[in-house]
Parts: C-alpha cells; structure tokens; sequence
C-alpha cells in the first residue's frame, strides 16, 4: 500500500532531488545499467538519440549530460529490463485488465509480439506479423467509403515514420488524420497563421541567448520541459527579468539548481527564476494581457506628454501591421475594474508587468496548455502575440514567441503531411511523384473522429502510438462507444487502456521504441525530428531492441500499406523500409521548402531551422501584415463564466504531474507540488474549502456542471488545501477527463478545454471516516 503524504516542497526544482528521482526509476525499470548507458548518447548530435520526452530544443555544442530528470525517467521507461508478452495475456483477460491503473498496465513492461484479441478467451493471443497485416488489410480493404477509417497518430513517431503514414492515409482515400497536436498546440495552429503567416513559434536557442525579458504563460517548465531551465538559467545571470503567469506556482518557475553545476549542487545554491509571479484566475490571461496592453497605452501617452521616447514601436506597427486601431480603442474602452476581476490580478500586477516589459527591447513570449486548452485558446495565444507587436518584439534577434510544444515530433509530423486538413496537402506534388488523386475533403480531428465513433459512423480505428481513449475528454462517453467499431489496430510499446478498449476484431502490434538500434536491409537506420524551435536535426538508437519480434514503425506502416492498397509501382515501400534516407527523398521532393537536401542536411551538428517568413519580417497572411486581433470576449469560457453566480461551482483545470508523461504515470510523486503516494487528490483554495462545508482529508465526488443531460462525475479524491486562487481548483489529467465534456473545446481549434471545467463538489467520506463507512454529502450553500 502506498502511503500519501502532503509536504510543501521547499527545494528547487533540478538539484539532487532530480537525480534520486532518477535513480529510483532506474531500479524500478531494472535497468540501471542499460538505461544509464544510453543515457549518455541522449540528445547528443548524429550518433545519438532525440530524448522520447519533451519537445525542447537541444543545444549544440551539447552539453555532457544532454537530459533532465524526466528525459531520464522517458529512457527508463522505454529501455525497463520488464518484458509484457504472450506469458501475460493468457494470464489476464481483457474484462480483468480494464480495472488496472494506468500504472500498473504500463508496469508490465515493453510489448514482446503481435496480438490478436480471442473473443472466445477474452484475452489477447500472438499472431504471426503476416496473419495480421494479411487480416488487417483485408478487413480495410472490405470497407466501401475510406473516411469511415480513422488514421490517428501521437505525436512521436519520426518524420520518416510520420510521412509514410499519413501517405499510407491518403493513397487509402482520407485525411482522417487526427492527432495528438488536435488537443493540445492546435490552438497555436490556427492562431498564429492569422496573427503572423507561420503555424509554429518563431524563437530558437540563438533567440532565447540574446533576450532581454521573457514572459511566461500556462507553462510547467520544471516538470513538462526541464532542459529550458537552463536557457531561463542563463537569461537570469544576464538579469533578464522573467515575468511569469499562473494559477500556480510552479516551482520549476521558481527556483532552480542547475544538476550540471558542481559548484551550485555542493553548495545548494539555486537561482531565482521569475522575477516577478503572477497567479491569476485559471482563464484569466485574456483580461490579463488586455490589462498590461492597457498599461501600455496609457504609459505611451505620459511619455509623449513629457515628449520622452515612445513606449510603442510605433514605426514597427505602422509598418508591419494591421488592425492596431481598432485593437487600442478596444483595449482603451476596458475599464480597470473589469480587467482586475476577470482576471483576478490587481491593476497595480497588470502595471508591474507592464512597466518591465516595457524596459525590455527584446522579449520572448513562452507559453504552454494553458493558454491553449481553453475555450478561447485561439484568441488566449493572439492576445499574447498582440502583446509582443505593440513593442516590435517579432522578426527581431532575441524576441518572439514560443509555444512549448509536448510530443518530442509532434511539430514534425505536422510538417510532413499529418493533418485533417485537406488545404495543406502538397496534391499537386503528391499526384505528381505518387501518381494518385489524393482525398480532397478534410478529414476529421480528434474530437470529430470522437463523435463520428459515438455515432456509429467509424468502422476503423488504427492508430500510430499514444493512448487515445485515454487522452480524449468524456471517457465515461467515449469507452462503451469504441464497442461499435469493426476494427481497431494499435502500434505500441507498452500495453495501456486504449488497446483494452477495442473493436470487434482488435489487433496489438509491438514496435521499436526510438531508443533502439534499428537495423534495416541496407544496414543501420537514422531518422529525424524536428523541435520546439523548427530545429530538424538526425538521430540513431543505441539500445539492443527490447525483443526479436519487434518491428519498426516504418517497417510496421509499409507492411499495413501493402495489404491494403492495391500495388503502386511509384510507391516502393519495401525499398523505402530497407534504406529510410529513400524515404528522405520523398520528403524532401513533397515539401522542398522545409526539407530540400534533408538527407545532407540533416547530419550538419547543430541540424538546421526551417524557414519562417514571420523571424524575417515577412508576413505570410492574407493581407500581408502582422494582424492585431481584436479580442471579442474577456472571458476565457462561456461555459464556466454563465455560472460564475452559482457559489458552488469551481474551475477546475487537469494537470500533469512531475512523474508523469502524459497518460503515462511513472510513480505516484508530484515531489515539487509536495504531493507524495497519490493522485486522487482535488487541489483547493483554503477559502473554498471552508466555504463549501468541507476539511482537508474529506473525499468529494466531483461533478461536470453542466446541462447537456450527461452526468460526469470522477471520485473519490482527498480535499487537499493548495494555493491556488479562490474559485479554482487542480486535478489529474487523465484521470479527471471523464469530466470533460466532448463538445467543451476551444473555439476553430478544437483543442478540448481542460483547462478550465465547471464542477461541483459532493462529500462522501469525511476525514477520519473509515472508508467504508459513507457519510451523508455534505449541504452545499445556496
Ligand atoms: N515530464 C513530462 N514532460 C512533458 C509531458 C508530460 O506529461 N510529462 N507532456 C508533454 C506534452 S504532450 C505537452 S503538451 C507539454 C505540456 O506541458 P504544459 O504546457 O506545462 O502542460 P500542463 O502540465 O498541462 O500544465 C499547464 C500549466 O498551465 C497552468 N495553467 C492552467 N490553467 C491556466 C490558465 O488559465 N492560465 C495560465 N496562465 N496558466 C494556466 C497550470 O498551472 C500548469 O502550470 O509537456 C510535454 N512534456
Ligand atoms: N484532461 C486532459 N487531457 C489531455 C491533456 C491535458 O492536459 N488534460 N493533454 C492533451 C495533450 S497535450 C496530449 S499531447 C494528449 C496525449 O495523448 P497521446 O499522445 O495519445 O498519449 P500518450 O500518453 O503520450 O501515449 C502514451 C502511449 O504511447 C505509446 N508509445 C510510447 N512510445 C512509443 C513509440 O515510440 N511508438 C509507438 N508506436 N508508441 C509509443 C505507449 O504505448 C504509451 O502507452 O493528451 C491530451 N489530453
Ligand atoms: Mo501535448
């Protein structure tokens, strides 16, 4: 039994608690020897291996330890001496495996063989790889109408993997291609096309090395990209000032003790890391960001009284932009008041902000979920970028903004052709080398694929990695409705609640993890990736294979591809499984813009950026200009704001923990929020515990509160007092996603909002009550 505990963290982030946190998981995974041998080849240029966690630049020349404790912990989990094969499954079946958690399921260790779930047994049995693809194939091949195929993919397959499968999609008739991006930086996607002309961040590490000032928005940097610490590091020794903007402290935002540093680990010594912490509302940055517009303008109008320089850059907006007018008069029109409840900071926090940025000449903007799992997501990332226009902080060495991005490819395989949308498929260059009419309809995102599932409208599901069932909102929804389906194919290392959720034929396809040697017919293989920062760079594993059987990716989507389609003699996909640089060819030739020469390209030390008209001023939008957006609402989400009056309704967001890559949970630690042994926990305020009639220890259920007839509830889970602002609340992702509703996403994006879900709270077991013993819930005020 684990024991929770709950101990205000009082260390920095980084420091020696980092490394026995990965010392332990080392032990866990029995690996420490291998694990901490490809340890030393992570990150580091060519001859080594992109970390499978986050998506975080990676300097060159690289430093002697290119990971951080949870790149480390991502390569434990990946190379664990714990093997999951056939042994297991006729152990257990299917019905016994979904009451696992999500721990315990990946536990198990890697995939050793292809499955096929026995109906009869209820369990999962080997199968040759040719029966399945054969059967696979055939199955897809029955179906009359390919958008009733859904072709979904996590972000961190490589571009070499990404491409050939989203190929494979298309020569079948769709562009179902949904992906993990589609619930969480989708919201960068379509706000910075219409803000700057380019769908990802504009800053690299040469940026972040010259800034003066960052701000930073919705973004766990010391548990969700713990390498950035060091850039944050540097920038404070040069005293750039880091603003930073969130619900909670985050102590990676706090302080940090470089790992790498002898002097600052002998002598405990840490750095400050934001100069200034502002815990607004959870929905607040869009009032926020107005506000310190707002500070702007009215600074900028006492420096032309006294005739001092401006404090807009005024030749840069009458340049390059357009919109600025109607954006400052509704900025102006805002009245303070307004600005501080809705996004529950004090005019004087909003001029603070405003008074550094303003002494700053090149600022970075960082930001991470939770900016874009909101409703207003979209306008959340505009009004940050509108920010950086009013001071030129675009196009210039040193300033830009930065979306954080999650899976280590995610930004790349959007680059090589997965997307749901039609409009940004090369046809012409597809239909030239391929010889085929690629589908010309949108496909569907995540959440459109989620309700075309619940309404019976997907015979197949096939999905490239991740956890989807897992990921997705509305579980309680979702679950029973992938019963409906005819197929589902998961291609995996380790087993999780999607492959337990399955169709009426199911199939677990086990392949190499990027950490490994992958030895092809032409011998070793390399493959790319591309970063945060549009960095494309090549990569090799360095581990033995976790066993005989596996497959890569490439060679598992060839093989899938050639059962299904008919034979193409322009696509040869047993020369491109045999040597992945032909594959490199093909990028290359389909999208010569980014990837010309990738195959030189790719092994310069350092890689190479793609270009981005918005890093050279040139704006690649439908007017040509950088575009102020006018923001229509100060409300982050209509949803939860249509009941601000209810007292009994908080704003919950879902989390990540420390020890946790996404639906993978590595252990049940959260150490800098001092949360230990647990995740059944609800974040609250002290007021609102109070206010609601309850004590720290008590267990709630918590509820959606909503109207739309559906009950979500998600509990037990223990109050747990945190400071967190009044009226908000935390809890985990994933467990906390059978709150969500499908149809509570973002606005154009889709991206669904978990960052911001009305609920309510229901007493079932007081502190100190035996569990078994219920109480009455307890009287919510009125
Ligand atoms: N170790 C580890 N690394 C990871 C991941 C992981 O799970 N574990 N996941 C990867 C992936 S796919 C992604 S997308 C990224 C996710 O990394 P993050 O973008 O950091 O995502 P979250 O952990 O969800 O944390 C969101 C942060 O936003 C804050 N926040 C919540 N609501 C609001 C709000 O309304 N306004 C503001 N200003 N802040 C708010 C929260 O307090 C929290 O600090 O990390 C990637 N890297
Ligand atoms: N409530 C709530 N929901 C969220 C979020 C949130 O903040 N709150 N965040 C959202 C975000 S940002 C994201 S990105 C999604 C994540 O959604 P997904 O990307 O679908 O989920 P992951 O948990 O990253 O997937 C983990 C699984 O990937 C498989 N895997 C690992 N490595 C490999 C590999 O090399 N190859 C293959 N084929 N498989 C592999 C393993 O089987 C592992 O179990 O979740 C989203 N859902
Ligand atoms: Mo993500």
């Amino acid at each position: 039994m684990r024991k929770a505990r709950f101990k205000p963290y009082k260390g920095p982030a980084g420091g020696w608690g980092s490394a026995q946190s990965v010392g332990e998981i080392l032990l866990r995974e029995r690996a420490p020897f291998a694990a901490g041998k490809a340890l030393l080849k992570q990150n580091k240029p060519i001859d080594g291996f992109a970390c499978v966690s986050c998506a975080w630049a990676k300097p060159h020349p690289s430093l002697p330890l290119a990971f951080c404790e949870n790149g480390a912990k991502a390569t434990a989990w990946e190379g664990t001496a714990l093997r999951c094969g056939p042994e297991f499954f006729a152990r257990h079946t299917l019905r016994e495996l979904r009451n696992w958690s999500d721990y315990e399921l990946e536990q198990q260790g890697r995939l050793t063989e292809p499955l096929r779930w026995d109906a009869a047994s209820d369990r999962y049995l080997p199968i040759s790889w040719a029966q399945a693809f054969a059967e696979i194939g055939a199955e897809l091949k029955g179906y009359t109408d390919p958008n009733e195929v859904v072709f979904y993919a996590s972000g961190r397959a490589s571009l070499e993997a990404s491409y050939m499968w989203a190929l494979y999609a298309r020569l079948y008739g769709t562009n179902n291609l949904p992906d993990s991006s589609n619930m969480c930086h989708e919201s960068t996607s379509i706000a910075l096309p219409e803000s700057i002309g380019v769908p990802v961040g504009t800053v690299t590490l040469n940026d972040f090395a010259k800034t003066d000032g960052l701000l930073f928005f919705g973004h766990n940097t010391g548990s969700n990209a713990p390498r950035m610490l060091h850039e944050l590091e540097a920038a404070r020794k040069r005293n750039a000032p880091i603003i930073t903007f969130n619900p909670l402290r985050e102590r990676g935002l706090e302080r940090f003790t470089n790992p790498q540093s002898p002097v600052q680990m002998a002598t405990g010594e840490s750095i400050v890391v934001s100069t200034q912490y502002h815990q607004l509302a959870i929905g607040g940055d869009i009032a926020c960001i107005a506000g310190i517009c707002k500070a702007l303008f009215e600074m900028d109008d006492a420096a032309r009284e006294r005739g001092a320089a401006r404090v807009l850059d005024v030749a840069f907006i009458a340049k390059h932009t357009a919109g600025f007018e109607a954006f400052e008069r509704r900025i102006r029109g805002y009245a303070w008041p307004l600005l501080e409840r809705r996004s529950g900071l004090t005019r004087g926090a909003m001029e603070a902000a405003a008074t550094v940025y303003a002494g700053c000449e090149r600022v970075i903007a960082v930001y991470g979920m939770g900016l874009t799992q909101h409703r207003h997501g979209v306008l959340n990332v505009q009004m940050l970028v509108n920010l950086l226009l009013l001071r030129g902080n675009m196009g210039k060495e040193g300033a830009g903004i930065c979306p954080v991005r999650g899976h280590s490819n995610v930004q790349g395989q959007r680059s090589v052709g997965i997307t749901e949308k039609a409009a940004q498929v090369p046809a012409d260059k597809l239909r030239e080398r391929f010889g085929f009419e690629p589908p010309s309809e949108d496909g569907m995102n995540t959440v459109e694929a989620c309700e075309a599932i619940v309404a019976g409208k997907v015979k197949a599901f096939v999905a490239l990695g991740g956890n989807f069932i897992r990921a997705i909102p509305d579980s309680g929804r979702l679950e029973p409705a992938w019963s409906s389906l005819k197929l589902s194919v998961q291609i995996a290392t380790k087993l999780n609640r999607s492959h337990l959720v399955h169709g009426e034929k199911a199939y677990l396809l086990p392949c190499l993890g990027r950490t490994e040697v992958d030895v092809q017919a032409s011998g070793e293989q390399r493959h790319t990736t591309e970063d945060s920062t549009a960095c494309i760079r090549a990569w090799r594993g360095v581990a033995a294979p976790a066993g005989e059987h596996l497959l890569s990716e490439p060679a598992i989507i060839a093989a899938l591809a050639k059962a299904t389609l008919a034979p193409n003699p322009a696509v040869d996909w047993d020369a491109w499984v045999a040597d992945y640089g032909l594959v490199r060819e093909a990028i290359a030739a389909t999208y010569p813009e980014t990837f010309h020469d990738l195959n030189v390209r790719m092994m310069e030390p350092g890689g190479f950026h793609r270009p981005l008209g918005a890093s050279q001023r040139q704006w690649k939008t439908s007017n040509g200009k950088a575009n102020f957006i006018e923001p229509h609402t100060l409300s982050v989400d209509d949803d939860v704001e249509q009941r601000a009056e209810r007292r009994d309704v908080l704003n919950l967001m879902t989390i990540r923990s420390n020890d946790q890559f996404n639906t993978t949970v590595y252990g049940y630690n959260d150490r800098f929020r001092g949360i230990h042994g647990t995740r059944a926990v609800l974040l609250m305020h002290r007021n609102d515990i109070a206010r609601l009639n309850l004590a720290e220890g008590d267990k709630v259920q918590v509820s959606t509160a909503v109207d739309d007839g559906v009950h979500r509830e998600v509990g037990p889970l223990r109050v747990t007092p945190y400071d967190i602002p009044e009226g908000c609340c935390a809890g985990y992702y994933p467990e906390c996603n059978a709150l969500i509703p499908l149809w509570h996403h973002a606005e154009k994006a889709k991206v669904p909002a978990a960052k911001s879900i009305p609920v309510t709270l229901r007493r079932v077991i007081a502190v100190g009550q035996d569990a078994s013993v219920p109480v009455e819930p307890a009287p919510l005020p009125g």
